[in-house]
């Protein structure tokens, strides 16, 4: 089937999709297509994930707003079925891939799900198919990784025998339906015909802009995007720093730098978390990483972020020290421990390394997150005979706390550090607490 025969099939709907991998990019993409009027076929490796969405239930934790109506009513309409059997893909006319391209302890990207996932379609897929990677890439993977073995894999050629593109995902959990349905995608495509086929398939679900460039440029887009985004984080972090050496306060610094034409400074605070902002920096400088290009900002803003729970350790040591405690033997209570407010997702938490650092160093951590059941509960019930606490995320059940509650249920507490400025510092001076907070 050439690319007009499968404009027209998607044009009039009747393209059979496919997607690859039900986590939270990749049911949420079913679902939506399925809603737009799609014959999709899920495939997925764990069986129970299978289980549940083929009864109409969606496996993930948190909370993602009209997901769960929405996979009920396409599976009982029969649009949206799922299965762990690869060779159902051999009638798709489109196949969508949204496996998790994670990068390792060196930050090189870890591509053995992407790689699985070619190596079991190329043999299955028909002529003509149209295959679509939604995972974010570093610059170069789509022509050096994917092309090849997926012409390896099917024993055709790219642009002759299947068509290839790459339109990264730009969702966030909380918000996934959302987000796919209002923000704006790049459709990259291997040739300008296929980008352009990319963007009819997805102007069926998407209502915001959608770009069409080649996949070099796609795969750009995403991994700079958050990698703006973490330097951007990273110079508040380190503007928070210096405002605390010299007594400023980084809040109402912000406040004032931002009231400047063309400033957008962003949120300093306990660290940066969550698997997209640590993981797409290293994913864009692997892009060049066989190429002479001096990176040197943008390894430099992971350094700074990923330093930030130590940051918190040593704003707490110095605390106590001033209430005459020593962080050793101390009993720390660790308020929030999902990466962002609000969210039960703990990927790449920050308060996981403070929690190692406090271990590490003989105190002891008491976590309490609202959305987390193991560490859900009373907060004031769980923070008693606490010496200090730390406030790692801004969760929303956290603004109401008031500190003298927090002192009369613990009478050992005397430190507070601020790490998502949350507290009034007079509020908690006021509380006879000792105050420290991220920026001052
Ligand atoms: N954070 C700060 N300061 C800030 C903003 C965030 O310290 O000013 C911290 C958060 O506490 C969190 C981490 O950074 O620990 C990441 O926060 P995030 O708001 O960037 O949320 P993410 O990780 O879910 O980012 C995703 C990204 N979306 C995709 O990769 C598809 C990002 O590009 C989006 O901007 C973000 O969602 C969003 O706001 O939608």
């Amino acid at each position: 089937m050439g690319l007009s025969e499968l404009r027209t099939k998607i044009d009039d709907r009747t393209a059979r999709l496919a997607v690859v991998g039900l986590g939270y990019v990749g049911l949420a993409v079913s679902a939506v297509f399925a809603e737009a009027g799609f014959d999709v076929l899920g495939v997925e490796l764990r069986p129970e994930r299978v289980e549940s969405i083929n009864e109409g239930v969606v496996p993930l934790s948190g909370n993602e707003p009209g997901l769960a109506d929405l996979l009920a009513e396409v599976v009982k309409a029969g649009r949206l079925h799922a299965t762990g059997d690869y060779a159902n893909l051999k009638d798709r006319d489109v196949v969508l891939i949204a496996v998790e391209t994670p990068v390792d302890e060196n930050h090189v990207p870890r591509y053995d799900a992407l790689r699985a996932v070619l190596t079991g379609l190329g043999p299955v897929m028909k002529a003509g198919t149209l295959v679509i990677v939604e995972s974010t890439l570093a610059p170069g993977t789509m022509d050096n990784v994917v092309r090849p073995r997926l012409e390896e894999a099917s024993s055709g050629k790219q642009n002759q025998d299947f068509y290839l593109g790459h339109c990264p995902e730009r969702v966030m959990p909380g918000r996934l339906l959302k987000n796919l349905r209002t923000v704006s995608r790049v459709a990259g495509g291997m040739t300008p015909e296929t980008a352009e086929a990319m963007a009819a398939l997805y102007r069926k679900i998407v209502q915001a802009e959608l770009d069409t460039a080649d996949c070099v440029t796609a795969e750009l887009v995403k991994t700079t995007e958050n990698a703006y985004r973490d330097v951007q984080i990273a110079f508040a972090n380190e503007v928070a720093l210096i405002c605390e050496a010299v007594g400023g306060d980084v809040w109402k610094v912000r406040e004032l730098v931002n009231k400047s034409p063309g400033r957008q400074m962003h949120m300093p605070g306990a660290g940066v978390g969550g698997h997209c902002i640590p993981k797409d920096p290293w994913l864009l400088a692997h892009g060049v990483s066989d190429k002479d290009v001096p990176l040197r900002l943008i390894p430099a803003a992971r350094a700074v972020n990923d330093s930030m729970p130590l940051h918190m350790v040593d704003l707490l040591r110095g605390a106590l020290r001033e209430a005459g405690r020593e962080l050793p033997g101390a009993r720390i209570g660790v308020l929030g421990y999902a990466y962002l407010e609000d969210s039960d997702d703990t990927r790449n938490s920050p308060s996981e390394e403070l929690v190692r650092i406090l271990r590490e160093q003989g105190a002891e951590a008491v976590i309490h997150d609202p959305w987390i059941p193991e560490y859900s509960g009373d907060l004031l019930a769980r923070i008693r005979g606490c010496d200090a606490l730390v406030l790692m995320v801004g969760h929303s059940a956290y603004r109401w706390i008031d500190p003298p509650s927090l002192k009369a249920a613990s009478e050992r507490l005397r430190v507070l550090v601020d790490g998502r400025h949350l507290f009034d510092a007079g509020e908690v001076t006021a509380a006879t607490l000792i105050h420290r907070a991220v920026g001052g």
